[in-house]
């Protein structure tokens, strides 16, 4: 899972990915340093590998991760951002978008004054206009060729009506096999959306930008992006005190990664063995064989099917040949949808 970091200038971008990964990154640099991508692959913690960690003792442990990325932006004279901006967000699997929300005298507001709903407005437009010229560029080309009577034309009638409208696409947008047809437009407006608003001292109202986030489907996330840096700094044992001030029990990382998973519908199954204990994260409704792709496309290529134990009764028995002969394993086809917590072994041939 990979997700982009953007926002208006001076939001407080590398503010928010120092605070939700840990790093150091160069805060209020446009100097040639500042203008370098900040990557940082996160782990999500997972008692549930901790665990089967503990009785496998494996070679290795693996747990999910969810790469940042805080790419340098530049935007046009329309306010839009640049080619190179808009591309950066068509690689990711998940969009961040920071709003400023924090007061600083020191750091000027590139539209002037505070105004979070206008500056997400700002940002959603840009990658809406982005989505609607794709979208109407195609449009024109398949009426030039008259091909007007298929699948493609009729679904991108409604993509262009809606963009022209200033709407999302907004998730589920695209049916599962309408997905398959327009994944090479990789739509921006198509992907989840996470707003971050980036507080300051003093907590200024959320309730508009809040209201029109829900709207339309964002989800929202709210942080003292600077203490909240500092603190990452922080041993582990300094960090608690600090945090028990915000009036939160985990750092920023943690609040975050249980954010992005409850609201973007990831769940994660697992694979136990001596070599590797790991978990994998997918979209809720995976089948099978599209999460043993996630492992190896060998494995879906070749998919048979799947041996499936639930991860706690895989704990309970000791091992994998002890819950078999507990008849805690079942046997799943390629359509088997995969459940947080499934334990799984894919047979398979290639
Ligand atoms: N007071 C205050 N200043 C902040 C906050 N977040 C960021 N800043 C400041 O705003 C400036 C720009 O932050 P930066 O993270 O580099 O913004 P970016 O351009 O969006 O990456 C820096 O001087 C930060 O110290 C905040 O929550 N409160
Ligand atoms: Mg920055």
């Amino acid at each position: 899972m990979e997700t982009v970091i953007i926002g208006l200038p001076s939001s407080g971008k590398t503010t928010i990915f120092n605070a939700l990964t840990g790093r150091a990154a160069p805060v209020g640099d446009f100097s040639a340093a500042g203008r370098q991508v900040h990557l940082a692959d996160v782990p999500v913690p997972d008692a549930r590998i901790d665990r089967l960690s503990d009785l496998y003792q494996p070679k290795k442990t693996t747990y999910a991760s969810v790469l940042f990325r805080d790419p340098p932006l530049a935007y046009q004279e329309n306010g839009g951002l640049s080619p190179a901006g808009l591309g950066e967000v068509r690689k990711a699997d998940a969009v961040t978008v920071v709003i400023r929300t924090f007061e600083n005298e020191s750091v000027p507001h590139p539209l002037r004054d505070m105004n979070p709903l206008r500056d997400l407005r700002t940002v959603l437009d840009s990658l809406v206009f982005a989505d609607y010229e794709v979208a109407e560029k195609r449009l024109a080309r398949l009426e030039k060729e008259a091909k007007r009577d298929g699948r493609e034309y009729q679904v991108l009638k409604t993509v262009v009506e809606r963009l022209g409208a200033g709407q999302l696409l907004g998730r589920g947008f695209f049916s599962t096999e309408d997905e398959k047809l327009f994944s090479g437009f990789a739509f921006l407006t198509a992907k989840p959306l996470v707003a971050v608003l980036n507080d300051g001292e003093r907590s200024v109202d959320h309730a508009a930008v809040e209201a029109e986030a829900h709207a339309k489907g964002i989800a929202v996330f709210s942080i003292r992006g600077d203490l909240e840096a500092e603190i990452a700094q922080l041993e582990a044992s300094e960090q608690a005190e600090f945090l028990k001030d915000l009036g939160a029990s985990e750092p920023a990382k943690h609040r975050f990664l249980k954010h992005v998973y409850a609201h973007l519908d990831l769940l994660s199954f697992l694979t136990a063995g001596d070599p590797e204990v790991r978990a994998w994260s997918i979209r809720r409704g995976t089948t099978a064989s599209r999460g043993a792709g996630t492992i190896h496309t060998d494995l879906e290529k070749g998919f048979i099917r799947a041996e499936v134990a639930w991860w706690e009764d895989l704990l309970a028995c000791g091992g994998w040949p002890e819950a078999k002969k507990a008849n805690k394993v079942r046997l799943e086809g390629r359509d088997y949808v995969l459940a947080d917590g499934d334990v799984i072994l894919v047979r398979f041939n290639v």
